[in-house]
This record gives structure tokens, C-alpha cells and sequence, in this order.
């Protein structure tokens, strides 16, 4: 194959909590995403006792996607998506989480996101749970910790499997699974107890998630079978710090101990790293006689995953080595640069990544997230010029292109993240941008949401226009 084929899907990547505001609107619950801090003065996101503390809430409007998404999608159309990624927000379908019928005015909001993005040819991608849920499943079961979530989860896919069949082909269980063991009130509402086993809690929270994410998948075929239902994976890539054997072990296990997500995704069993770092750590998870066959019955069809930046693992280092920003943790790297946030820019890494992921397991990948969160300033001619964007999204692309090309990596599609400025997840701000798409609104919530595109909205709409030639 020389070039990218035609059902290749370019697109772009979002998230309900992150994106769309209207957070107590059309009779939509209180999510965690709500009722958390920003990351103000390097103290790191919580979530708050309930939204009458008095802290910053950037998701409330957020981009304000709830009431502009025609027009958002109009201009993702002018670029020339095929795809655009989001989630439903659980809140809007069902407001606390435990009710037994959805919130039709949450149900019909997304009907019309979808056809819109139909009517414009572009195919909606959907995570079904992307860093939120109804607040009320912390406040009265604990968030993830607790198994009855399960059941809600559930209740939740079959309601959008239902009701979106026709619409919605692509899904993905949750977002970033694997974050449920490094900050956990992301994925899994989870705050702390006082004196509470931190990593008995998380590796108990992740066992519930891979159980409701096969039953899932199961559940969505059975709804319709031609669903393609895959999970979503934050890829920790990283290297040995030296060929010193004791570093190159250190990668390694790294990597195991991130891959057991993966594992019981696609080959519906733990392996047995996984079982060795339980008893390493003396980890008693609680399981049910079903959860073997549980998950042997719910494999994904394909593994999106999220990829920034990688990292550097050494097995004996010292604080100096220590990298301030890498979200996937690890040490810097001497060789790359870093963005602001201290994410390192490895474009090269991607390849890397296809090429591992792609050898280990051989289905399908999509690239449901890429990108530089940087400052952007709006200049007074109206203007967002973000050459570091484009410079960042082509050496991505490029590496990309030659996995596909040159490796034989058979990938879905390539959706960048934040297509249109948003929240970021890790700070809680506006500040940290991603988009292609300028949105006219600051930290403190001010500006008046105009849309402006940005350098990089130009070329990305070349960029799949020519299917990955403009690099
Ligand atoms: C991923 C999340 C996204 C997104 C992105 C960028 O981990 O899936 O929700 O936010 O990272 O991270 P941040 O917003 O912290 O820059």
C-alpha cells in the first residue's frame, strides 16, 4: 500500500465534561466534573464536598459546545472531518446514576449532535464514559470502588446502544482505563478515605471496570452486532534510560504493569504479571465466580488509545532525574524537547507504539488522541498563529503515515485531541489549549466563546484533504 486508504478516519477528539458546559441544563445531574477544582497554584484536581463550595468550575460553560455545536460541527465539516470523537455525558441520560429510565431531554440532545455530524458526513465516535459520572455515585456508593457500578454502567450503554444504533457504529467503553491506578478520581470518582490501601482501592476499582467494560461489549452486540466496541488506552510509552540491563528490566516492567488493561481487553484474561504484582504487593481483589468467563466473552474489537509524550525509566534514579510534567510519570528524557507542561515531544514514540501494540496484540488501532496543549494568544488582527501546533500534529502524522506504510500497522483513523479549544482535564482550565478551533474564552471564565480558526485549522484541513501528503 502507498497511500492512506479512503475509509481512513480523520477526524478530531473531545469529551462531554470538557467541551459542552450547559452543566445543570435540559435536566442534566451533577457529575463529578462539576463539583472539581482546577488545578490553581500547583495543587493537584480534587473533588469538592458538592457545588455549593465555593471553587472555580471551568466545566460549567466549558466551550459552551451544549448551545454553538451546530455551528462546531459546521466548521469540523470545513476541515474535513470523517469522524468526530466525544462522549455522552452520563448525567444528561441519567442524572444520579441509579435511575431506571433516562432523562429524554439528555436522550434527544445527542440524537441531535449525531445527525448533525450525519447530515455533514461526519461519523460520530463515541466513549461512553470519558473522566465523568453522576456525582451521586460517589456521594452514595464510593465511585468505582464499589461493584454496584456495574450495574448502573450497564443500565447507562443499554440506553445509548439503544437508542443511537443507527447512528453511533464506533464506541469505546472508557476513556484512559488505565488511569484508574494512577489518579483515580478521574476515571473512577474516587477520593480517599483517611487511612484507606490506595492501591488495594484502585486495582479493586479496575477489576470492576474491565468487568462492566466486557459486559459492554457483549451488551452492544448483542444489540447490534456490527457495533465496533473497542477500549481506550493511555499508552505509557517509555525507554530504558541506559542498555544497563537493570534500566532495560525497569522498562519493562513498567510496561507489564500497564499492560494487564490491555490484556483483559483483548484476550479477555489477566496475565500473569499481573497476579505476581498482587502478591508483590500483597493486593486481595475481590472477584466473583462469573468474572472469568465475564471476561473471555467481552474482547474489543480495537484498542484506541491516547498518546502525547513518553518518558524515561531507570532502575535506580535519583531526584534529579525527576520530570515535573510527564502525565504518564517517569523521568526526562536528555534527548527531547517538552511542551510548557513538561509533556515531552516524541513523534518518533508514536511509531514506536503502533509498532509494539500492533505486534502484541493485532487488531485494529485508532489514534483517539494526539496533540500540544500550549498558551495561544489571539492577536489584534483576529488571528491565532500556532506554528508549534502544526510543527507537532506533522511530525506526528508523518511517523504515523510510516507505521501504517512502511511498518504494516493497520490503523483506524486519527483523531486529534481537543479539536476545538476546551477544559483541560489535568488543570481544570482553559488555559492549556489544544484546538484547531480558537474559543474566545480565558481562566476566569471571561471572553465572549467566538470561534476563530487557528494557523493549524488551515493545515490540518490540507493535511486531510491530501490524506496525510502535506507533511
Ligand atoms: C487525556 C484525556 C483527555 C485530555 C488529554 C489532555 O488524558 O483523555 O481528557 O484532557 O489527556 O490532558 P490535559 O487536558 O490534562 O492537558
Amino acid at each position: 500500500m502507498s497511500k492512506l486508504s479512503e475509509d481512513f478516519l480523520w477526524g478530531g477528539a473531545a469529551a462531554a465534561n470538557q467541551l459542552e458546559g450547559g452543566w445543570n441544563e435540559g435536566g442534566k445531574g451533577v457529575s463529578v466534573a462539576d463539583v472539581m477544582t482546577a488545578a490553581t497554584h500547583g495543587l493537584e484536581r480534587r473533588i469538592t464536598q458538592g457545588i455549593e463550595e465555593n471553587v472555580y468550575y471551568p466545566s460549567h460553560q466549558a466551550s459552551d459546545f451544549y448551545t454553538r455545536y451546530k455551528e462546531d460541527i459546521q466548521l469540523f465539516h470545513e476541515m474535513g472531518f470523517k469522524c468526530f470523537r466525544t462522549s455522552i455525558a452520563w448525567t444528561r441520560i441519567f442524572p444520579n446514576g441509579d435511575e431506571t429510565d433516562p432523562n429524554e431531554e439528555g436522550m434527544q440532545f445527542y440524537d441531535d449532535l449525531f445527525d448533525t455530524c450525519l447530515a455533514y458526513g461526519i461519523q460520530p465516535v463515541v466513549t461512553i464514559s470519558h473522566f465523568e459520572m453522576p456525582y451521586h455515585l460517589v456521594t452514595e456508593y464510593g465511585g468505582w470502588r464499589n461493584r454496584k457500578l456495574i450495574d448502573f454502567y450497564l443500565n447507562f450503554c443499554e440506553a445509548v446502544y439503544t437508542r443511537y444504533r443507527t447512528k453511533v457504529n464506533y464506541w469505546m467503553t472508557f476513556n484512559e482505563i488505565n488511569m484508574i491506578v494512577r489518579k483515580p478520581w478521574k476515571p473512577g470518582g474516587i477520593q480517599w478515605n483517611d487511612g484507606e490501601n490506595k492501591l488495594q482501592t484502585m486495582y479493586q476499582a479496575a477489576h470492576y471496570m474491565l468487568i462492566a467494560s466486557a459486559k459492554a461489549v457483549k451488551l452492544g452486540k448483542e444489540i447490534n452486532p456490527d457495533f465496533m466496541i473497542g477500549g481506550m488506552f493511555l499508552h505509557p510509552t517509555s525507554y530504558a534510560a541506559t542498555c544497563n540491563p537493570d534500566d532495560v528490566l525497569a522498562q519493562v516492567k513498567k510496561l507489564q504493569q500497564a499492560y494487564f488493561f490491555l490484556d483483559v481487553h483483548v484476550r479477555g484474561k489477566y496475565p500473569r504479571s499481573y497476579y505476581r504484582f498482587l502478591k508483590q504487593h500483597q493486593l486481595e481483589i475481590e472477584t466473583a465466580p462469573e468474572d472469568e468467563l465475564i471476561l473471555r466473552e467481552g474482547t474489543v474489537d480495537y484498542i484506541g488509545f491516547s498518546y502525547y509524550s513518553s518518558s524515561v525509566v531507570m532502575a535506580n534514579p535519583t531526584d534529579q532525574d525527576k520530570s515535573e510534567g510527564n502525565e504518564i510519570s517517569g523521568y526526562k528524557n536528555p534527548l527531547l524537547p517538552a511542551s510548557e507542561w513538561g509533556w515531552q515531544i516524541d513523534p518518533v514514540g508514536l511509531r514506536i507504539t503502533l509498532n509494539w501494540l500492533y505486534d502484541k496484540y493485532q487488531i485494529p488501532l485508532f489514534i483517539v488522541e494526539n496533540g500540544l496543549g500550549a498558551v495561544d494568544t489571539l492577536e489584534e488582527d483576529g488571528a491565532v498563529h500556532d506554528p508549534y501546533r502544526i510543527d507537532y500534529l506533522r511530525q506526528h502524522v508523518s511517523e504515523m503515515k510510516k507505521a501504517i506504510l512502511e511498518d504494516g500497522v493497520e490503523v483506524i483513523g486519527y483523531t486529534p485531541w481537543g479539536c476545538i479549544d476546551l477544559v483541560s482535564a489535568g488543570t481544570g482550565e482553559m488555559k492549556k489549549r489544544y484546538g484547531l478551533i480558537y474559543v474566545d474564552k480565558d481562566n476566569d471564565g471571561k471572553g465572549s466563546l467566538k470561534r476563530v480558526k487557528k494557523d493549524s485549522f488551515y493545515w490540518y484541513k490540507e493535511c486531510i484533504k491530501s490524506q496525510g501528503k502535506i507533511i
